[in-house]
């Protein structure tokens, strides 16, 4: 039965389905296999994309595509908050002596706004 309810739910998967599908980029090619260390965090709608897998002492793009400000910051205060501005690029380095880890971060503007950073040794 096609209730309302059932209907948002199924146009919130295919929109979901859509921004996977979309996530590449815009190449002719779509892979699933997670993004290399070094890449690019990407930041659109108000929601932190998938955080690259990486090595203290790596650098990586935080791409804030939003036309609002965000801030990529530390649960545990591991590194300092990085303000991130509308519509643009910052380059976050690894702290060299953060351990391999998991760590949260979140946006202290948007509350729910967050993900999780992995380091590895
Ligand atoms: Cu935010």
């Amino acid at each position: 039965v096609l209730t309302l309810k059932n209907l948002s739910r199924y146009l919130l998967v295919l929109s979901l389905l859509t921004a996977v599908a979309c996530a590449g980029g815009g190449g002719g090619t779509t892979t699933t296999t997670a993004a290399p260390a070094g890449s690019t965090l990407v930041v659109q709608g108000i929601a932190f994309g998938t955080a690259p897998t990486v090595r203290p002492g790596d650098t990586f793009t935080i791409d804030n595509q939003d036309s609002v400000a965000h801030t990529f910051t530390s649960s545990d205060d591991s590194w300092e908050s990085v303000d991130l501005a509308a519509n643009s690029k910052v380059q976050f380095t690894v702290p060299a002596d953060l351990a391999p880890g998991r760590y949260v971060f979140f946006c202290r503007i948007h509350s729910g706004m967050g993900g999780a950073l992995t380091v590895e040794g």
